[in-house]
């Protein structure tokens, strides 16, 4: 796979330099998926053609024998993973229109890939004006971050983050904050069907809401010991409000990412390991009203927490967890 790989991608990456104005194109392959319009016409040059009128799309792939013309929102630079051999088709880029992303995969790491011309360049993630995000890539009991004793015990507090959760994981352990008497202290759970929240022994399952979209959201949760009230806001709605504990003070533990524990930093599981993205996860020692949520939920990122900071937290990985360039903010 590894070597399918590198042929695929080293034809473009010296043409780039060498060609840069001729249309480039590959017989014998084409972009799998990414096709917004795909009709039947006599000729790649009427393809081509018709790639060029189309609005948002990048390159063809165009089936000789079956006159299949394919239009690609992206193209080689964009999914360089998604071009592959196929009988019959030629792969052409359209460089009248650069597309408006291409993978980071050409860049390594931890720089960001952003088009330049017909062709790309790899640049830092502040210079693509995009931010850090951890990506899960896959499910496994293996990859989490895990902070240890972010604070003593608070007697209020607000968690925010944002998170985007792949389509095809049903079940995921998003946050947990744990501790040695109660490892479910705050948690976070989504699924295809609903979220569950826990504060120290309050729990709450909101049914009929799926965030397993692959887009991102943001997710806040709030409680203060006085009156005990739990709000939880999903993209700045106020989506449950319950009452948990009162005078109690959540007290020392640990924050685990990614991860559903059965025991204090223990048990976890690859079935409901969290596959997506996670960014700005941050808590504060007290309970944002609506409006500072609402801020919150419109700033990307969102300001550091006074007791749990992301600059931190994101350090604090294993497995096979990634900081990658993302443009989540744009
Ligand atoms: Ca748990």
């Amino acid at each position: 796979m590894i070597f399918v790989v590198f042929v695929l991608m080293f034809p473009w990456q010296t043409m780039s330099e060498d060609c840069q104005r001729s249309p480039y194109s590959l017989p014998g392959f084409k972009i799998h998926g990414h096709v917004i319009t795909s009709v039947s016409l006599s000729t790649i040059s009427q393809c081509k053609h018709r790639c060029a009128a189309q609005q948002r799309c990048n390159s063809i792939s165009f089936h000789q024998n079956t006159k299949k013309c394919e239009m690609h929102d992206g193209n080689h630079i964009s999914y360089p993973e998604s071009v592959l051999r196929s009988n019959g088709y030629v792969y052409v880029n359209v460089p009248t229109r650069p597309p408006k992303r291409c993978s980071r995969k050409l860049c390594s790491y931890p720089l960001a890939c952003v088009p330049e011309g017909e062709s790309y360049k790899c640049v830092t993630c502040q210079e693509a004006k995009a931010e850090q995000v951890l990506s899960f890539s896959r499910k496994s009991a293996q990859d989490y971050a895990i902070l240890d004793d972010p604070f003593v015990s608070v007697s209020a507090f607000t968690l925010s983050f944002w998170v985007q959760v792949d389509a095809t994981s049903t079940s995921n352990a998003v946050f947990e904050y744990g501790t040695t008497t109660d490892d479910n202290a705050v948690s976070i759970y989504v699924t295809d069907s609903y979220v569950g929240v826990n504060v120290i022994g309050a729990n709450k399952i909101l049914y009929g809401v799926n965030l397993v979209d692959n887009k991102w959201h943001h997710l806040c949760l709030t409680w203060e010991n006085t009156d005990g009230n739990i709000k939880f806001y999903i993209d700045a709605v106020l989506r449950h409000e319950f009452i948990g504990k009162k005078d109690e003070q959540l007290g020392k533990g640990s924050i685990v990412l990614g991860q559903d524990q059965k025991g204090f930093k223990t048990g976890f599981r690859d079935s409901v390991a969290f596959k997506g993205n996670l960014a700005s996860v941050n808590m504060w020692s007290r309970a944002f009203p609506a409006g500072e949520v609402s801020v919150l939920a419109s700033t990307c990122p969102t300001s550091e927490g006074d007791i749990v900071q992301w600059s931190t937290l994101k350090t604090k990985r294993s497995g096979m967890l990634e900081l990658v360039c993302s443009n989540y903010c744009m």
